[in-house]
């Protein structure tokens, strides 16, 4: 039996949702409000004591941490193998997939710069605070009050646009060889990067590759293709949400990219 602690739009859960979609397993659902701080509920934190999402429970084990909760899935569950079968393909992968909570971050980063911190800007100081102040870790703590302050104009963009510019850069030569990121093969390491690429989208930065990175834009479609897309990712994003992402991405869109462009050019 498995039961999946997850946010309808949290990235991470989402990485977790593609790889159940793609074994094909059923799995009992438990959404989580991220917004209205269910992460900080003490029962919630004694299965994940970091309030975050996803957490797994496999017939009474609990998984945390996305990454690897996709590799045990890949190992007890039946169904399709989401890794190489030897141990170089598999060394290889984990070149991507050990990325992930740099590129997660990243992706933070932008989502609390050009959505959250909007949104909460609309909330009485007390309030705002209130979002961040319950978060175990001082330095995403820290993180979230820079950003409150300083939104698409805090170094942070700048650190986490220089993150981008190596991924599409490493995720361009890779692609050269083959359709997926490890070759011919779908594996865990393209299951990894679909709802960060998803999310960008959402935040109107598709536009961060699409303009210089054409393998990445081909692979990007190819995974938007795959079922799992739409029945872990899309389906569970409740419709308001695609309004809010837009009304507050479309002002921050020509700056953030040029902001890309300069990256690009430094690096
Ligand atoms: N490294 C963790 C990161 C999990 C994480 O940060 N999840 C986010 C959603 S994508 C979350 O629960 N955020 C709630 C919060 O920051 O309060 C993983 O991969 O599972």
């Amino acid at each position: 039996m498995l039961t999946l602690y997850h946010g309808a739009t949290a990235v991470c859960a989402a990485k977790v949702r593609v790889t159940l979609a793609e074994k094909g397993a059923d799995y009992e659902s438990k959404p989580m409000n991220l917004h209205t701080g269910d992460q900080f509920d003490p029962a919630y934190m004694k299965l994940n004591p970091n309030a975050v999402v996803p957490t797994l429970i496999h017939d009474g084990k609990v998984l945390i941490e996305s990454t690897l909760i996709n590799e045990y899935i890949d190992d007890v569950i039946p169904g399709p193998a989401l890794r190489p079968d030897d141990a170089y393909g598999r060394a290889r992968m984990r070149l991507w997939t050990k990325r992930e909570d740099t590129i997660h971050d990243a992706i933070n980063t932008m989502t609390a710069s050009i959505l959250f911190r909007a949104e909460l800007m609309l909330k009485p100081p007390e309030e705002r605070k209130k979002r961040y102040e319950k978060i175990p870790d001082p330095a995403k703590r820290a993180k979230w009050a820079q950003i409150m302050e300083h939104g698409v104009d805090s170094p942070l963009v700048d650190e986490a646009l220089a993150r981008f510019a190596k991924l599409f850069r490493d995720m361009e030569k890779a692609l050269a060889d083959g359709p997926w990121l490890t070759g011919e093969a779908f594996t865990l390491a393209d299951i990894g990067q679909i709802s960060f690429f998803y999310r960008l989208e959402m935040l109107e930065c598709a536009g961060l590759w699409r303009e210089h990175f054409p393998r990445v834009t081909v692979w990007f479609e190819r995974c938007k293709a795959r079922p799992s897309f739409k029945t872990a990712i899309l389906d569970h994003i409740p419709p308001p949400a695609f309004a809010s992402y837009q009304t507050h991405s479309t002002p921050q869109r020509e700056r953030v990219e040029a902001r890309f462009q300069q990256t690009l050019a430094r690096a």
